[in-house]
């Protein structure tokens, strides 16, 4: 990641191009990054990355989770562009992370560690310690974990060392952006509760003020 200032990542799930384009230039001196997902490619195809990364360092959250060959060509039709991050899935074990890491050298690369949801205590959550372990062995630059559990936020940093920390969960999933950051977070990424709200400009800076 090139900034570290707001400590905001901007997860862009609006799957209008208008729309994402406008918030996206609204919020492009904002935030640190622009975090793109399926909703968004899906809509409006791989080339639309291009009118953002023309406005922002952009992360893309494929979620990566195949075989390592299967992997491998993956990042290579995100390699083409302009984007300076992915997210892909720990749990599918080192050999996936490892060819996803390689693929994409010389760019960042982000571990799932553990998600924000509820449904993540069942099976994520048990072996995350292993997975932010891996992550921090294999070279990652860093990992995803829960705002929605700034206590595992804190576990998870005494894990990773200075790897970078995001976490996901911040205000439509009940998480605290402050308490994220105090628990050991060094970006929070946060979707609908700017996109969604009235005054996206204004929504950031108080998140950008709450967390100082
Ligand atoms: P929102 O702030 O609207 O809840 O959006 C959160 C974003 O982070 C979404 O893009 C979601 O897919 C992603 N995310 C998450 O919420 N929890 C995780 O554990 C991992 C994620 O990537």
């Amino acid at each position: 990641m090139r900034k570290y200032e707001s400590r905001i990542i901007l997860a862009l799930d609006v799957v209008d191009a208008e729309k994402a384009e406008q918030i996206a230039s609204a919020l492009k001196d904002h935030v640190d990054a622009i975090k793109v997902n399926y909703p968004l490619i899906l809509a409006q195809g791989l080339k639309f990355l291009e009118r953002l990364t023309g406005l922002s360092e952009v992360i893309c959250d494929i979620k990566l989770a195949d075989i390592p060959n299967t992997n491998k060509l993956i990042v290579k039709e995100f390699k083409k562009y302009d984007i300076s991050g992915i997210i892909v899935h720990g749990f599918v074990g080192s050999d996936s992370v490892k060819t996803a890491i390689e693929e994409f050298s010389g760019r960042d690369v982000y571990v799932v560690a553990e998600m924000s949801h509820p449904g993540a205590l069942e099976y994520m959550q048990p072996f995350g310690e292993k997975i932010a372990r891996m992550a921090q062995e294999l070279g990652a630059a860093g990992i995803i974990v829960p705002a929605t559990r700034p206590e595992r936020i804190r576990m998870y940093r005494n894990i990773v060392g200075n790897l970078k920390i995001l976490t996901p969960g911040v205000g439509a999933q009940g998480g605290d952006a402050r308490t994220a950051i105090l628990n050991g977070a060094d970006y929070i990424i946060v979707g609908r509760s700017i996109y969604d709200s009235e005054d996206p400009v204004a929504t950031v800076k108080n998140l950008i003020n709450s967390i100082k």
